[in-house]
């Protein structure tokens, strides 16, 4: 870090890693720790843009219950409702096309699936979801994208969450990764279908997003 910055800038940039910057996670799947950390705030500020075209909301899961991880998108948006999981142009809840993705990010998710070995990614669509204390994403498979060669790139942004990455079998015990703002990481390949969710979070604040985590997905949609 040998160029000038103020204080504040420092404070957001230099932060603690407990671990290598590229972690190999198993077949196809890549971590980036801090690879979007310069780029969080104006995801964060892109976030903020989306949600005043279309409001976060707690979907419904085809069985009826509510979910208590809050969702919007951009670009082709994943829905959930007792009619079951679809990808749509269209947010139900406004009848508009969902935002478009932003080109910056779209480059930035082409960027990550590229160093964690998928060249030419260019995702269609972007799920937003955004966590509070006390809310958590229980095991699940993506299974919605007909296209199983593309990988899925993850954004993690604020609150750090324990991430639960388990086998191709809802059985296999999961293991527990810690993921920070600006971690990135690419699922590709033979981990692409594996089961995966998000732990019970924390009550913490971070200087970005005070007491929420976001998580951007990245997704080949078609
Ligand atoms: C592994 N989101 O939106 S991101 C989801 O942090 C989802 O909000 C979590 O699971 C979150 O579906 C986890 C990491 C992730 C995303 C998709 C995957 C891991 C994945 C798809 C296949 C395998
Ligand atoms: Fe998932």
């Amino acid at each position: 870090m040998s160029q000038m910055r103020g204080a504040a800038t420092r404070d957001l940039l230099a932060v603690p890693t407990d671990g290598p910057a590229t972690e190999h996670l198993g077949p196809g799947a890549t971590l980036f720790r801090n690879f979007a950390r310069a780029e969080a705030p104006a995801l964060i500020a892109a976030i903020a843009a989306v949600a005043r075209e279309a409001p976060f909301r707690n979907m419904t899961t085809p069985s009826g219950y509510r979910m208590s991880v809050a969702m919007t998108n951009c670009g082709t948006g994943w829905v959930t409702d007792r009619g079951g999981y679809r990808y749509a142009a269209e947010d139900p809840a406004t009848g508009r096309n969902w935002p478009p993705l932003p080109s910056p990010f779209v480059a930035l998710a082409t960027r990550a699936a590229a160093a964690g070995g998928f060249p030419g990614f260019v995702p269609t669509g972007c799920l937003i979801n955004r966590y509070e204390p006390g809310t958590k994403l229980s095991l699940h498979q993506d299974k919605d994208e007909p296209d199983r060669a593309a990988p899925i790139v993850s954004i993690s942004l604020g609150v750090p969450a324990i991430f639960l990455w388990g086998g191709l079998r809802r059985a296999d015990r999961p293991r527990r990764l810690r993921l920070e703002s600006g971690d990135v990481v690419v699922w590709g390949g033979s981990s692409r279908l594996v089961f995966h969710g998000i732990d019970t979070l924390a009550r913490e604040d971070h200087p970005l997003t005070g007491s929420h985590r976001f998580n951007l997905t990245f997704r080949k949609t078609n």
